[in-house]
């Protein structure tokens, strides 16, 4: 570990009292000259230092910047953003990771971007990252799980998502099948990707990918995601530091993903179906063959989406457009 990190895990520390030139000096065994210097550095990166003659030095300031450090100080978690590889740009947080979790394994690594080239959304779509404008997350995990209860951890990931968000800002996030966050309004404010390597009965790494809108003006986006896409500035008329969103949620997703460790799925299920889009109310699905109406009923323990149709039968979707928002009818 750089000295430098030392110094600012020392300063971190002590943030109620002053810390000694002396002490720094002799835990880290370099000069009080060199002390000072670092000190200067830390000052032109953004931290606030109060330096008190005789007395020492005390840390009064964090840089709203996001840092490997500025993440991981006050990140109150055991396993989860122990390692974090922060990024100003990037193409995609995704790529990046999947590369660590291929070169250093990796399990609770996250990696962060303040901007995305190509964040990348499902099935080829593109996901908007501006800088320093949003949660742009990927996490590594290596569950002990067969590869086809991989839609649970997006399941339990919206949870985690829907829990910081209501949490931190009181507004009252939804969750749609099976992974975007909404509001009553039905725009969007965040997605999940879910991305795996397996083999045949076992999952080998998952990379969950986390975009949550924090900062934006509808002006921020092309038109054609204003219609749809909302973030928490909008919704709540102020801003919010994405460096304490993060370490909510990391928190969050931490204790959510060791519950279902421990429980299965059951209380996931039970937060999810709380947090359900349009749960209890009638849906169209469109398959190939036909149009049929049905009442969204809840989540089967593999992910599916459950239907009750018109006679009272339950049965498990799987695939098939969903009008959501009946724009068809
Ligand atoms: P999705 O395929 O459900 O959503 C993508 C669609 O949402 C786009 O086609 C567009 O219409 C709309 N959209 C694009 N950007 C935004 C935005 N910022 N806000 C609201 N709507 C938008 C959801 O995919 C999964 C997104 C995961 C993003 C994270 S960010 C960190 C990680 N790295 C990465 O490249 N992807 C993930």
């Amino acid at each position: 570990e750089s000295t430098r990190n030392k110094l600012i895990k020392l300063l971190a520390e002590h943030t109620e009292d002053y810390i000694s030139g002396q002490m720094l000096s002799e835990k880290l065994n370099i000069s009080r000259s060199a002390i000072w210097k670092h000190m200067k550095e830390l000052e032109r990166d953004g931290y606030q230092i109060e330096a008190k003659s005789k007395v020492g030095y005390r840390i009064i300031g964090f840089p709203e910047r996001i840092t490997e450090n500025t993440i991981q100080w006050g990140l109150k978690t055991k396993w989860l953003g122990k390692k974090v590889i922060h990024r100003e740009v990037t193409n995609s947080t995704q790529v990046v990771a999947h590369q660590e979790a291929k070169e250093n394994k990796g399990h609770g690594t996250v990696v962060i971007a303040d901007e995305q080239k190509i964040g990348r959304g499902r099935m080829s779509r593109a996901w908007h990252s501006k800088r320093g404008s949003g949660m742009w997350l990927s996490m590594i995990l290596r569950p002990e799980l067969p590869p086809y209860l991989a839609p649970q951890l997006t399941l339990l990931t919206a949870v985690a998502l829907a829990d910081t968000i209501s949490d931190m800002t009181g507004t009252e996030p939804l969750i749609k099948w099976p992974n975007d966050i909404l509001f009553a309004n039905q725009k969007k404010c965040a997605g999940i990707l879910t991305e795996m390597q397996a083999e045949q009965d076992k999952i080998q790494y998952v990379v969950i990918g986390v975009g949550l809108n924090v900062n934006q003006q509808l002006s921020d986006w092309p038109e054609e995601i204003q219609e749809r896409a909302t973030s928490l500035q909008i919704e709540t008329n102020q801003s919010w530091s994405i460096q304490s969103i993060i370490q909510e949620f990391l928190c969050t997703f931490e204790k959510t993903y060791d519950m279902y460790m421990k429980k299965g799925f059951v209380e996931i299920k039970k937060k999810w179906e709380a947090y359900g889009f349009k749960i209890g109310e009638w849906i169209t699905i469109y398959t190939l063959q036909e149009k049929k109406k049905a009442i969204f009923a809840g989540i089967a323990s593999d992910g599916a989406l459950l239907i009750r149709n018109e006679s009272g039968k339950v049965e498990r979707l799987y695939s098939g457009e969903i009008d959501w928002f009946n724009k068809k009818a």
